[in-house]
């Protein structure tokens, strides 16, 4: 997979995608990251990026040029100009797009290529929104004052659900919300701290048992604190009269 992110702010990204499984993901040649930075697609003296609104108020507004010209140039650089918007999307990170989240994960998991547009300041010309941009996506109900975090919270997510991107000692299988529900409660050792106990199930050796306390606790646990989840995940019968059976508090 080849990402794009369009920003004002190259170096944020070189900590967090230089570590752990972003690294490694890189260094294997899973996902290509290519950082832009818009500023290098100005065309005047003084490279300016952003203006102020019309009409008035508060803050800067980023210009239309740049951003044309930055996804432009990747259609171009990639030999893709005649990519359609099916098989390119250009998304704009905002706190006014869609709501992030594992099933958006898995949509976009299925490009061959991505660009990423990293708002900033008050805003962007809203003729990029209706003409260049053709997703838009928040990560959470609070403002932050760019899209860069959003865009490595993305990115994160995209990567860690490659084939391959995990070492043999991690699962994406078994995270929280792959399968609907959070996950179940891990433990390592001591068995004992502080005599706080290991659960004596986690340590009798029988798999089926194992697993079947585990997905209780994976319910257990979605119930309590999101039980909004329980509504999409897909259950068996026998996960379902658990619930039920939980729901009348006889667990
Ligand atoms: Cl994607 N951008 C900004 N600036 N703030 C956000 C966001 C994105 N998602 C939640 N808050």
């Amino acid at each position: 997979m080849h990402i794009h992110i369009l920003t004002l702010f190259p170096n944020m990204f070189t900590g967090p995608f230089s570590e752990s499984i972003i690294k490694r993901a890189i260094d294997q040649g899973l996902v290509e990251i290519a950082i832009h930075n818009i500023r290098d697609y100005t065309s005047d003296r003084h490279h300016v990026v952003d203006d102020y609104p019309y009409g008035g108020g508060p803050g800067m507004v980023l210009k239309p040029e740049p951003l044309f010209a930055a996804v432009a140039a990747i259609r171009g650089e990639c030999g893709e100009s005649e990519k359609g918007e099916a098989e390119l999307p250009v998304i704009l990170l905002t706190p006014q797009g869609r709501l992030f989240n594992q099933r958006a994960t898995e949509e976009l998991a299925k490009y061959e290529e991505l660009i990423l547009i990293c708002g900033h300041y008050e805003g962007v010309d809203e003729r990029v929104r209706e003409h260049l941009v053709t997703d838009e996506i928040s990560i959470g109900d609070y403002v932050l004052s760019g899209g860069e975090l959003a865009a490595m919270v993305v990115v994160d997510a995209l990567v860690r659900q490659m084939p391959g991107a995990l070492g043999s000692e991690e699962s994406a299988g078994e995270d929280s919300h792959s399968s609907g529900l959070l996950e179940y409660s891990q433990y390592t050792r001591p068995q004992s701290f502080r005599g706080w106990e290991v659960p004596e199930v986690l340590l009798s050796g029988n798999h089926a048992a194992i697993a079947r306390w585990r997905r209780e606790q994976s319910l257990l646990r979605t119930i309590k604190r999101r039980p909004d989840l329980l509504e999409r995940a897909t259950l068996s019968d026998e996960e379902r009269m658990l619930l039920e059976g939980m729901r009348r508090g006889e667990d």
